[in-house]
């Protein structure tokens, strides 16, 4: 077997590795460079991996493309300037050490532990967290490692963990051919898990009566577009609606009473609560007719397997977290668990959110699915490091959003951020900017030249990516992929976990960073899973390299292909009690609701083509033609109310600022609730920056933002007087108008 983490040469052939991009996770062949086009253009060329069983060769637009993204638009070398009204110059890595390790110490020394902050990413591999969390929480001290999980993900990892005891999506992606009702809630899976949608809408024209697909969604999307059922509820009513659900599901007999008393507490609560919430009351507070509520209960009870998928729609809520309760409450009450086709199954976003989960990749968490409230826990992690007795600090760390708080009071020496592109993806980012400003020494490990983060950092380090290191990524059904290094790295493009690892063995943990390769990171990681709800131990680069693909639990001894496709089938759950808790919580809606002086909701998120901030995808002539600018999605109503015309301007303003983009009026937004995607932030030709618009209240308990709701109102924008070019690009009525 030849050496899994020295790249490959073209000789070696394709390279597989799972997609850089979205949470599906799907297999990808990368053919080299022919000798013809060698060179400093010479691009790698995806197809789908048939040998992969997440994907088995299916692929959609952005996979197909990552290759023509690597090598455009590099940071080559270490850049560095004092102060950030300088311009950013070149420096040795020397010197960039010698800056981090000055600046640790001098923190250090000045505000304790407790001043050094990290925020990190999805997009790291399962080797980059774990060697940034045995830094950050083991070596230095501090527990404020977080990621932008935190935006993502958080809220179906407290769900899981409140409900089951322990995280872990249950479900595979095998379940999408086995479900009779597959419930899209909160979640535009054909524009966002493309690769998964259309494997259910393959199913859905053989066999049409066979699957039946219910959408809740505020707006009609291409997910919405193949639903037998779409309830478009008033955004922020999620809740509610499972409620009203379970209150018809009580009231059918839809309850597996055996598995309740066998395998849950919680029940007479819950039936209280769900007792409340009549049809005539959740009709009212969701905006949807009575008859709509009834067709989804009745669907529910006569499936013998309903599987429920989620992702944003549901996470980034005040009430995320309880809503997550609310879906599983529904399957756990029906029995809809633990059995082929059913279950609920959070669709995580980023290609290694799962891996960073369990790499520990959050303020309150330990790698292992452990936490760093948890004594036990840290003595664990302690003994595995090498590190004194007490070395991890006993309390939870800064969330993001309490990073930006601790710099607004001078708190922090230094934010390092790595992986992640802030300046566009954090809510109030007028706010942001101005508590980052304040920040003595803001780092920043980025791929690509000129983000809207670098713009705000003085020290930016030069990050080998996907393609360039070899590593391992965990997709949304818990399976294991090798990503292999088969391109060298631009300039001095080096690791993330090289990169932390180095300033480990500066600052004096020689021992505990002394590692060869990113397999020996692995090889360290894993052995502290054993015994865990997500087991590794019987997973290497070199087992993964040469046997594909694995779903986790896998422990020592485990053959290859004899992972574990389905958790919690026995009915035990990994609580105090073995039983799983069902949870009743009231539903309270928009954390800023709408009113006369802002009478709309702003909701924000995705198109198909394009990836977050655009860093890879703006770069890919292909992906900007169906989407050339951002579009705000205006219901006809409110845009006669607004005096806003089709393709014509408008301001979006919330209490926190205000945007500008073009219009587009459609039946296809609910009344009352806008659109407008995330993607193009302060450094696009297009620029829309919506996170100025939102605010950064969050779930209580996940502590993840509403970034799916603000409240704004609209304003024309007169049209120019001069007849204006028109787009290249070829979305109908739209112009092109200056930049904002
Ligand atoms: N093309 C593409 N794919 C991606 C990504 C990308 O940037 N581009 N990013 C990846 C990542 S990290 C993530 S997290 C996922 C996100 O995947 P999704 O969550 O599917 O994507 P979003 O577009 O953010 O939001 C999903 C839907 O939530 C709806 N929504 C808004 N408010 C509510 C509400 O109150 N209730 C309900 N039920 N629905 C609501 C929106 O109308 C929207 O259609 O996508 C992943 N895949
Ligand atoms: N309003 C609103 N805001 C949102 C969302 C929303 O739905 N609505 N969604 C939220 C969600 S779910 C997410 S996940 C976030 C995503 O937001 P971000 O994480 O900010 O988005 P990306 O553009 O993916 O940022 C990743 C950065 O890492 C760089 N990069 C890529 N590979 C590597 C590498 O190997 N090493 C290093 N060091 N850098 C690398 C990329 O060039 C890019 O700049 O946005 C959040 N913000
Ligand atoms: S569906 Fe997701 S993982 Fe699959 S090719 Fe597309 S972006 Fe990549
Ligand atoms: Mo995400």
């Amino acid at each position: 077997m030849s050496d899994p983490s020295a790249p490959l040469s073209s000789a070696d052939g394709p390279a597989r590795a799972q997609c850089p991009y979205c949470g599906v996770g799907c297999g990808l062949e990368m053919k080299p460079p022919t000798a013809a086009a060698a060179g400093s253009e010479a691009i790698w060329t995806a197809r789908g991996d048939r040998q992969h069983p997440s994907s088995l060769g299916q692929v959609c637009v952005k996979g197909a493309t990552v290759g023509e993204t690597l090598h455009r638009n590099r940071l080559t070398t270490p850049l560095y300037r004092q102060r950030t009204d300088q311009p950013l110059a070149p420096i040795s890595w020397d010197r960039a050490f010698d800056l981090l390790e000055a600046q640790v110490r001098r923190t250090l020394a000045e505000k304790g532990p407790s001043g050094l902050a990290m925020y990190g990413s999805g997009q790291f591999q399962t080797e980059d967290y774990y060697v940034a969390n045995k830094l950050f929480k083991g070596a230095l001290g501090s527990n404020n490692f977080d990621a932008n999980s935190r935006l993502c993900m958080s809220s179906a990892v407290s769900g899981y963990v409140r409900s089951f005891g322990s995280d872990g999506p249950p479900c595979c992606y095998d379940d999408l051919d086995q479900a009779d009702t597959v419930l899209l809630i909160g979640t535009n899976t054909a524009e966002c898990h493309p690769v998964l949608f259309q494997r259910l809408l393959k199913r859905k024209r053989k066999q049409k009566q066979a699957l039946q697909i219910v959408v809740v969604d505020p707006r009609t999307t291409a997910t919405s577009d193949a639903a037998d059922l779409h309830l478009a509820i008033r955004p922020g009513t999620d809740l509610a609606l499972l409620h009203g659900l379970g209150h018809l599901l009580l009231e059918m007999g839809g309850v597996d009473r055996a598995y309740v008393q066998a395998s849950t507490e919680g029940f007479e609560a819950l039936a209280e609560l769900w007792a409340l919430w009549t049809p005539a009351k959740v009709s009212r507070f969701c905006g949807i007719e009575e008859r709509q509520l009834h067709q989804l209960a009745d669907r529910w009870e006569a499936s013998p397997a309903v599987l429920s998928l989620w992702s944003m729609g549901v996470n980034q809520s005040v009430e995320g977290t309880a809503t997550v309760a609310g879906i599983i409450n529904l399957h756990l009450v029906s029995g809809q668990i633990g059995k082929p086709g059913a279950g609920p199954f959070s669709l995580t976003g980023q290609p290694n959110a799962m891996g960073g989960r369990e790499a520990g990749g959050l303020a309150k968490l330990l790698p292992g699915y452990r936490s760093v409230t948890d004594a036990g826990h840290r003595a664990e992690l302690e003994r595995h490091w090498g590190l004194a007795p007490g070395a991890i600090a006993p309390e939870s760390g800064l969330t993001v959003w309490e990073q930006i708080e601790a710099m607004e009071r001078d708190a922090l020496g230094l934010w390092w951020v790595a992986a992640t592109n802030p300046l566009v993806s954090l809510p109030w980012l007028d706010r942001v900017r101005a508590a980052v400003a304040r920040c003595p020494m803001v780092v920043l490990n980025e791929a690509y030249a000129g983000t809207e983060t670098a713009a705000i950092a003085h020290l930016v380090l030069p990050a080998a990516q996907w393609s360039e290191k070899a590593g391992v990524m965990t997709n949304s059904e818990r399976r294991v992929t090798y990503c292999p290094a088969f391109r060298v790295p631009p300039g001095e493009a080096r690791a993330d976990w090289a990169i932390f690892a180095e300033l480990g063995r500066r600052l004096g943990f020689e021992e505990q960073f002394r590692y060869g390769s990113s397999a020996e990171v692995f090889d360290e990681f894993v052995v502290i899973t054993a015994g865990r709800v997500c087991d590794l131990s019987g997973l290497s680069h070199g087992l993964l390299h040469e046997h594909g693909p694995q779903q986790w639990p896998f422990p020592t001894g485990t053959s290859p292909g004899g992972g574990t496709p389905r958790l919690h089938t026995s009915g035990r759950f990994p609580t105090a009690s073995g039983r799983a808790r069902l949870i009743s919580e009231a539903p309270m809606g928009l954390g800023e609701p709408p009113d006369d002086d802002y009478p709309l909701v702003l909701t924000v998120g995705r198109y198909l083509e394009q990836w977050h901030t655009m860093t890879r995808t703006a770069h890919v002539e292909r992906l900007l033609r169906p989407h050339a600018a951002p579009l705000l999605e205006v219901n006809p109503v409110d845009a006669r109310t607004h005096g806003l015309v089709d393709a014509g301007r408008a301001e979006v303003i919330s209490r926190r600022g205000a945007v500008t983009a073009t219009v587009q009026i459609t039946e296809r937004i609910r009344q009352g609730t806008v659109f407008l995607p995330m993607h193009w932030g302060a450094s696009q030709e297009q620029a829309c920056e919506a996170n100025r618009l939102m605010h950064a209240l969050g779930c209580p308990i996940s502590q993840q933002p509403e970034l799916k709701a603000a409240a704004v109102t609209l304003k024309p924008i007169a049209a120019p007087s001069k007849p204006r070019l028109s787009n290249s690009g070829d979305h109908p009525g739209l112009r092109s108008e200056p930049k904002s």
